[in-house]
């Protein structure tokens, strides 16, 4: 079966189980367009979710949406013999952003690099990789909690390195337009992206809420939705329960402990973040311009090591398969990556192991045919992340071109994008432009 007939009767099965009141137009909206993305408007009667708040929305928005059933994918039981490749078809690192200051690509000195012994890890076998880390074992990781200082949530958010490096490569192409998409370039943080593929993966958070801004000439970015503000504050690291708050220090931790300190430092307590920016391309005529956070650089095997700390893991367990299919996700964007994971009691918070691996070997294991079949988070098929990765990206560019004022227009147009339980993407215009959205020059 062709992964596109295949994906026809995956989505006739969803349809049972979730798309319940949109079925039937649905249905035939797929067969009379086939292949083609569909946008249909809002029937306005069937659609209370979109008109929530309104009152900071135009008189009569112009609002369209892009229904789950015009996503064809591969079959959430199908797992290919090798990894899927990266996610975009075209990707590089094009330079390094710590401190407010840019840096080439080839500034691996900026990064934290990996300790010696750590560095070798990657192609050590198992006797001597025992060795080598050792001196590690029994870290305490909840050790410095107190000295911890977050990256406050607009730092989190900001793609000031992306502007600072357009910038400069206008100062270096005078005279030439900077575009990576022959029509649209999404200047956005890597986790925007993240959150928006991992969607389908996990159904404990049923939607997602994006500002998309349209600054001209073909550029739209991508910034946090400031409505729901008041939810980041309390979670993860911002969270007011001491133990999650330990369980996300444990990761700075093992970071700190795993990495030689560079020069850059902002204080003693907490390290300046260092940015990969990335340039990708979706197809010819979309390109991506990325914040990539960086953990570590391996000065032996020339790659970028993305670090996490975990409790010990099982594929027997969803959340288990769910956090790695993200990790792969999150390392499938920034190119020439691998993974380290230091395995940490949940209890004493003492460091338990150290596993190193590839992309691919990570992939293995978490889409293996003998797992048991998880239908409701999508088998956390990473196949099928990528194909709604650029589904999704797509679809906001389509939703955002079909609701501008025009291509070329001078002032800024935000719009709010929401996906909602059903994997309805909806756009809605917004009358003002929210105050954490970063203008910059087109
Ligand atoms: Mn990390």
């Amino acid at each position: 079966m062709s992964p596109k007939q295949d994906g026809v009767v995956e989505l006739t099965k969803d349809l049972k189980g979730i798309n319940l009141r949109d079925a039937p137009n649905a249905v035939k909206e797929h067969q009379k367009k086939s292949s083609k993305w569909s946008t249909i408007s809002a029937p306005s009667s069937t659609r209370p979710s979109s008109q929530q708040g309104n009152d900071h929305l135009e008189g009569s928005p112009k609002s369209t949406r892009i229904p789950y059933t015009s996503f064809l994918h591969t079959s959430i039981r199908s797992f290919p013999t090798k990894s899927p490749a990266d996610i975009f078809y075209e990707s590089k690192e094009v330079a390094l952003f710590t401190d407010s200051q840019l840096y080439a690509a080839t500034r691996k000195d900026v990064v934290p690099n990996l300790k010696k012994d750590i560095s070798h890890l990657y192609e050590s076998p198992l006797l001597e990789a025992r060795k080598l880390k050792t001196p590690y074992l029994g870290h305490d990781l909840f050790s410095n909690i107190a000295e911890l200082v977050p990256m406050t949530i607009s730092e989190l958010d900001s793609v000031a390195p992306c502007i600072s490096y357009i910038e400069d490569w206008r100062l270096n192409n005078p005279g030439k337009p900077f575009k990576i998409g022959k029509k649209f370039t999404v200047v956005t943080t890597r986790h925007h992206i993240v959150d928006l593929t991992m969607h389908p993966f996990d159904r404990r958070n049923k939607h997602k809420s994006l500002i998309a801004t349209y600054m001209g000439n073909g550029f739209i970015s991508l910034s946090r939705n400031p409505k729901y503000d008041h939810q980041i504050s309390k979670e993860g690291i911002y969270s007011g329960d001491p133990n999650i708050k330990k369980i996300c220090y444990s990761g700075f931790e093992l970071e700190n402990c795993l990495t030689e300190n560079t020069k850059n430092s902002r204080s003693n307590a907490s390290k300046c973040p260092v940015f990969s920016i990335v340039e990708s391309k979706l197809s010819e005529d979309i390109g991506l311009l990325m914040r990539c956070e960086m953990d570590a650089f391996n000065p032996v095997s020339k790659t970028n090591t993305e670090l996490k700390c975990f409790g010990p893991l099982s594929m027997q367990n969803s959340n288990h398969r769910k956090k790695l299919l993200k990790t792969w996700i999150q390392t499938g964007l920034l190119p020439n990556s691998d993974i380290m994971i230091g395995l940490r009691d949940s209890y004493s918070g003492q460091l338990l192991d150290i596993q190193w691996c590839s992309r691919e070997s990570l992939f293995r294991k978490i889409n293996h045919p003998g797992l048991p079949l998880n239908k409701k988070e999508m088998n956390y098929n990473a196949k099928v992340a990528v194909e709604w990765c650029n589904h999704c990206i797509k679809s906001t560019c389509d939703l955002v071109e079909a609701n501008i004022s025009h291509y070329n227009c001078d002032k800024p147009e935000s719009f709010e994008i929401n996906i909602d339980a059903n994997g309805t993407i909806i756009i809605t215009k917004l009358i003002t432009i929210p105050r954490n959205v970063e203008i910059f020059k087109t």
